[in-house]
């Protein structure tokens, strides 16, 4: 039985590839930040036999703590800062978390592992996964984007990932050791957060439909985005660990479209015109923008034989059913609206 470490199991990657390695047959542990976690109870809901195991990507002696403990085959680092605003507002904060945090994960399995400064892993090294993302190519370079396409990331969490990708290859250069990175582009689900555009359009489509909600204000309606199912994504990360040798891979699914797509398929799904309830308010446009991101995940077919399963159309009614089912929760019981449970 192989063993996992999930780093940001409490997120939406996390819960999702938490189920994916249960049913493969994996021992799954997950990395528990903070004290009381409130979102703890979202995987034991989901997935009970996950076990925890406490640490936080900002303190090094708790992950090391954690990896001897849990002596894994294989970690996957998805815990970060992860919404792209944010990183304007607490940079610091997110270089340390989103950027350093990856260091810090590789060291603890340097440490562990007995590996010196010069000294080159053996097989069966534990095996690492980090969650780059398709925000380090930032500004609109060559379209669509691959492994080979530089990095020009526009905002600190860009910023932050493209060290995280950086310091993973150099780790897999100078120790030898099995690190791999996915580049995954914009992947959603019922699961995502409220925060996120998609879940942003898919709640308000569903609440206002529902009497709940007034009006949806929104930045950039103009933004194109390559967007994919996270149930889909998870699956790459898993076979990028399980390949002879460890690499780096986009993971997307070379389609295009812009966020008044989105607006427009999910009102459509409550039978709104969504020119009645949605203005772009340019307080909420990003202080650096990317305009378009579109992956050629090429490598990833035919090396992994990977290929996304749900479309766009699908994944946003997918998501917009889901949030009709909470607003009706939400109407039959008043007080769940503050709830930190939405999955
Ligand atoms: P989420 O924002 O849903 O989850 C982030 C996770 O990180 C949470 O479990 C959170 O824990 C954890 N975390 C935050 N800070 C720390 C910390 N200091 N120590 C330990 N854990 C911490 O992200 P997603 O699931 O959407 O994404 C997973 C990863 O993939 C992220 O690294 C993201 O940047 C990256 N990515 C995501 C893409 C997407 O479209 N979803 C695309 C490309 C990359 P807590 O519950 O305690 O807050
Ligand atoms: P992104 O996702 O920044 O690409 O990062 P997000 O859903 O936040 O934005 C996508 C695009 O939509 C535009 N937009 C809005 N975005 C939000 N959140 N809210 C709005 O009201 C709004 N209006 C327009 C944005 O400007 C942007 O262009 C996600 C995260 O999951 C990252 O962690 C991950 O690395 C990347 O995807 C790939």
């Amino acid at each position: 039985m192989r063993r996992a470490l999930i780093t940001g199991i409490t997120g939406q990657d996390g819960s999702y590839l938490a189920e994916h390695l249960l049913e493969r047959g994996y021992e799954v542990w997950g990395l528990l930040r903070g004290q009381g976690n409130p979102y703890r109870s979202r995987i034991e809901r989901i997935a009970p036999e996950v076990r925890f195991a406490e640490g936080d990507l900002l303190d090094q002696s708790s992950l090391v703590a954690a990896v001897d403990h849990i002596q894994p085959d294989e970690v996957y680092n998805l815990a970060a800062i992860s919404y792209v605003p944010m990183s304007w507002q607490q940079a610091e904060l997110t270089g340390e978390v989103t950027g350093m945090g990856v260091l810090r994960m590789l060291e603890a399995i340097r440490i562990v592992s007995g590996l010196g400064r010069s000294t080159t892993a053996p097989p069966g090294t534990i095996r690492f996964y980090q969650a780059s993302s398709s925000e380090m190519f930032g500004q609109v370079g060559e379209v669509p984007q691959d492994e080979d396409t530089p990095p020009r990331p526009r905002s600190p969490y860009g910023v932050a990932k493209t060290y995280g990708h950086l310091i993973t290859r150099n780790y897999r250069e100078s120790f030898g050791m099995f690190t791999a990175s996915g580049i995954l582009f914009n992947h959603e689900s019922p699961r995502r957060g409220r925060e996120f555009v998609t879940r942003k359009i898919s709640r308000a489509a569903a609440r206002i439909s529902l009497g709940l909600q007034n009006g949806l204000r929104l930045g950039n309606l103009d933004a194109v985005r390559d967007w994919g199912f996270a149930g889909d994504y998870v699956r790459a990360m898993r076979l990028m660990l399980a390949q002879a040798e460890p690499g780096e891979y986009v993971v997307g699914t070379g389609h295009m479209h812009s966020v008044r797509d989105a607006v427009g398929i999910a009102f459509e799904t409550v039978g709104l015109d969504w020119r009645a309830h949605v203005v772009s308010d340019t307080r909420l446009v990003r202080p650096a923008e990317v305009d378009l991101l579109c992956a050629n995940p090429k490598k990833a077919r035919t090396e992994l034989g990977w290929e996304p399963e749900t479309g766009f159309e699908e994944l946003m009614r997918m998501m917009v059913e889901a949030d009709l089912e909470r607003a009706r929760r939400e109407l039959r019981h008043p007080s769940t609206r503050a709830y930190v449970h939405d999955w």
